[in-house]
């Protein structure tokens, strides 16, 4: 029955095969062939990682037949693509996410039910791949939701990493570093397609030759290959037969020998040098935000460039031949960040001394295929690599950037005569004692869009870091406001709300999130907000209790459960928040609790391995937390917890179970932000700076339903030269008290001077981050925050609020953005 009431059945007449049921009993019938047969299980079997593997199975197989067809589609139509190149895709979970998408969650629960099985249990035995560092990683993933939703052809474009993330366990408070090897009971959702593996150059040398028309030409010889092996992992759209890809790069040695070892006896270790090249791929960097500097970075970010682009110029020719004059009409490249910055010379390489283009049609076309995204502005993060570098690594790609440079000044002086100082800071190199390749300049100069991540910060970038380029070409420079997948982020993760939202709006939100505006008038609604209020109590349940289970702390779930989740780092003010929690607790000890909101207060994040200070800002929380909750008066009152390995699956039962959610960086400091927008779609209300997207948020909900404070991007700039933290500990009692608890040892009495970084930071008049300039307006909006929570109709109205304004933050806005000022791209559906 469901076969003819499945809108979303593909024919498989090329193969001769019938379409896959997409029934109860056809899932039953496949999983239970996969568990028998392909991985020879019976019931007896113990481990829980067969039955998700099976079920994963049987759940590719329906993904195949739709994604052998819509590339089938890309390649008949002849269409423009775009190819998204990143060195990070946070995906997350697949499983549950191909159920919502291919429409086959009940079917999967009642197939499974019949063979005595929970599908839910099934599920959580998948691994979550975290391919990704937080934002910018996650981004990448919900583009690629939102492209296949919107029948766009895209293929992202990343590497296959065998160690992902690192686990974070917390041991006495501090965080401890454990590998993630993700892979290691392989991974049912990728698929090895060794026909399309690539040779990958490095080091080497170039030199001059006479091509067979007599041409000078330049070739790299000498070099030493790698091969890189594309997997393919399939990305549904959703409900719509459309399959996109995500390829990624796994890293293999090539099977020539240095004989010269081999000769001299060194046999093994001859074959142990393969080992090297493999390296390229093992593990992701762990940084947040800044800049790391070592040669394996820069070998992978060629690898991903040059094995991408050489890929898109094998399909290129397979599809149109040799003849590259409609090539940029017909493809564009978004450089997710600087990271993939040196496709924009490995692309004129190619083209050039690979395809025996001239330099000026080489140029037309690189410079009209390349479009680059910017996601932070902080200057530790802007990535730049040694000259030397570069001449080692990839000298055919630095004789390259150096011709794109002598061009591109000679433009610059044309423009400036005479602004000799002007050339020296746009130069792509940058001088000194150690010169230096500006990647962030490479990517503006051969790019034709360049974009910023909110209004703000694509402001900020023109009026500061670009502004030399934003003088010179303001029409490459654009804003795309990020946004996040419904389907994951409220569909899928809040499956109570989903109900709710179905059953009051219809269901055309999932892709349609704008529809969320028809919510507002039912929040005058008694009845619709107690049925709003049971949901998300429900919610709290799960989040609470996997906090018990993870953390050993029970939360009471009708307190206000306030939420700081993301990447430690300094300038997304975990400091404020722990400040307050302080100051909350200090308040409990003096009896000051008249008209309390009890409060469960979370916070969860990784720090990256070397950042000493995100350290101890884990370290002071959880000592917090430690004295707070072992307080008898905090009973009832108030709850600190740490929840460790913060991850995309983690954040899936936190989004649905907050209630105020902390956005709380420095003004100007958060490029956009998106885990504010999961929250605010599940219903939380925001507490925060004007930064990022925050600015955004608040527009859409209006002022009076979002918890403002602190400096604006402005203000910050204008204290700094006269910053006086001491001063306002001094003549702020609250902070002061706060303050002096840090000081004399109250969270580390057994532990003295563990603190002292911190504490020293807060009293810093140079503290970039301002952490005592925003306190007593942040504490001012907390209590307003607090106040508004004990009028629980009021409360209740603000979240229903929030998730109804949170229509323009989903990325299928987003990315219909992207395509219609950047890639114009058609929609295309796959062939029945
Ligand atoms: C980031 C910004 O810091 C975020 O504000 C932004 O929302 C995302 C996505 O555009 O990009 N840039 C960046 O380097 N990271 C971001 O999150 N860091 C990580 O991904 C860890």
């Amino acid at each position: 029955s469901s076969l003819t009431n499945s809108p979303q059945n593909p024919s498989n007449a090329h193969l001769d095969l019938p379409p896959l049921p997409m029934d109860a009993d056809g899932i039953a019938e496949g999983f239970s062939r996969y568990y028998a047969y392909t991985f020879g299980r019976d019931q007896d079997c113990q481990s829980a990682y067969y039955p998700y593997k099976a079920l994963a199975m049987t759940l590719r197989d329906r993904l195949m037949e739709r994604w052998n067809q819509t590339r089938r589609a890309y390649d008949d139509s002849k269409c423009k693509r775009t190819y998204y190149l990143s060195l990070e895709f946070l995906m997350g979970r697949a499983l549950s996410n191909a159920m919502l998408n291919l429409n086959l969650n009940q079917a999967a629960e009642q197939g499974l039910y019949q063979l005595g099985r929970v599908l839910e249990e099934i599920a959580s035995n998948e691994p979550d791949p975290g391919l990704g560092n937080g934002g910018l990683g996650r981004l990448a993933a919900c583009f690629l939701d939102s492209c296949a939703t919107l029948q766009l052809p895209v293929r992202g474009y990343g590497l296959r990493y065998e160690y992902g993330m690192f686990r974070q366990l917390i041991e006495k408070g501090a965080q401890i570093e454990e590998p993630d090897h993700w892979l290691r009971d392989g991974n049912p959702w990728e698929q090895e397609r060794p026909e399309f593996t690539q040779r990958i150059q490095f080091y080497g040398r170039t030199e001059s030759y006479k091509d067979h028309s007599g041409r000078l030409a330049i070739r790299w010889v000498d070099t030493h290959d790698v091969l890189a092996v594309p997997y393919d992992i399939p990305v549904p759209g959703y409900r719509n037969n459309t399959v996109n890809t995500l390829r990624l790069w796994k890293a293999a040695a090539t099977d020539e020998f240095d004989l010269g070892e081999f000769n001299a006896g060194s046999y093994p270790e001859s074959v142990a040098q393969k080992n090297d090249a493999e390296h390229i791929t093992m593990v992701l960097y762990p940084n947040d935000a800044s800049e790391n500097g070592k040669e394996l970075r820069l070998r992978q970010q060629f690898f991903l460039a040059s094995a991408s682009i050489k890929d898109v110029l094998r399909d290129w020719i397979r599809l149109h031949g040799r003849d590259f004059s409609q090539f940029a009409e017909l493809n564009s490249f978004q450089l997710n960040d600087t990271h993939p910055a040196v496709s924009v010379a490995e692309l004129m390489r190619q083209l050039i001394d690979e395809q025996h283009l001239e330099w000026d049609e080489a140029w037309a076309i690189t410079s009209h295929t390349m479009a680059y995204t910017n996601h932070t502005l902080l200057p530790e993060a802007l990535e730049r690599w040694p000259v030397r570098l570069f001449q080692l690594l990839l000298p055919r790609i630095l004789e390259i950037i150096y011709e794109i440079n002598a061009r591109f000044l000679d433009e610059v002086s044309q423009h400036w005569p005479g602004d000799t100082d002007r050339l020296r800071r746009m130069s792509l190199i940058e001088e000194g004692d150690d010169p230096q390749v500006r990647m962030a300049y490479l990517a503006i100069v051969g790019s034709y869009s360049i974009n910023g991540v909110a209004a703000l910060h694509s402001q900020l970038l023109v009026e500061g870091l670009f502004r030399d380029f934003h003088e010179l070409w303001p029409h490459k420079f654009n804003n795309k406001t990020n946004g996040v997948t419904p389907r994951r982020w409220l569909a899928q993760c809040n499956p109570g709300l989903r109900g709710l939202l179905d059953e009051t709006i219809g269901s055309d939100w999932v892709c349609n999130l704008d529809q969320l505006s028809r919510l507002a008038p039912h929040a005058d609604d008694a009845s619709f907000r107690e049925r709003w209020h049971a949901i998300k109590r429900e919610n709290k349940q799960r989040l609470a209790d996997q906090v018990a289970e993870i953390c050993r702390v029970d939360l009471p779930v009708d307190a206000m459960f306030d939420v700081q989740v993301k990447r430690i780092h300094e300038y997304k003010r975990q400091l404020l928040n722990i400040l307050h929690v302080i100051h909350l607790y200090s308040r409990i000890k003096q009896g000051d609790t008249q008209d309390w909101t009890p409060r469960c207060v979370l916070f969860g994040g990784k720090a990256a391995p070397g950042y000493v200070m995100a350290k101890q800002i884990i370290k002071l929380i959880n000592n917090v937390a430690k004295v707070v909750n072992k307080d008898p008066a905090t009973e009832g009152l108030l709850r600190v917890a740490f929840i460790p390995d913060y991850r995309v699956s983690l954040m899936e039962v936190i989004a649905p179970g907050t209630d105020l959610s902390e956005q709380i960086s420095t003004a100007g400091k958060e490029a956009s932000g998106t885990g504010n927008m999961k929250f605010m779609m599940n219903g939380a209300v925001t507490i925060g700076t004007l930064d990022g997207a925050n600015i955004e948020i608040r527009e859409q909900v209006g002022e009076e339903n979002f918890f403002l404070f602190g400096l604006t991007a402005a203000g910050v700039e204008s204290l700094r030269n006269h910053y006086d933290p001491n001063g306002i500990i001094a003549s702020d009692p609250t902070l002061r008290n706060v303050v002096t608890l840090l000081e004399c040892g109250h969270f580390n009495q057994f532990e003295p001077g563990i603190f002292d970084a911190i504490i020293h930071s807060i009293r810093n008049p140079h503290d970039p981050w301002m952490t005592a300039a925003d306190f007593a307006s942040y504490v001012e909006a907390q209590e307003q925050a607090a106040a508004t929570y004990r009028d629980r109709e009021r409360w209740l109205r603000m979240s229903i609020l929030n998730a109804a304004s949170s229509g323009y933050f989903s990325s299928d806005r987003t990315i219909a953005e992207y395509n219609q000022d950047i890639w114009h791209l058609p929609t295309i559906q796959p062939s029945r």
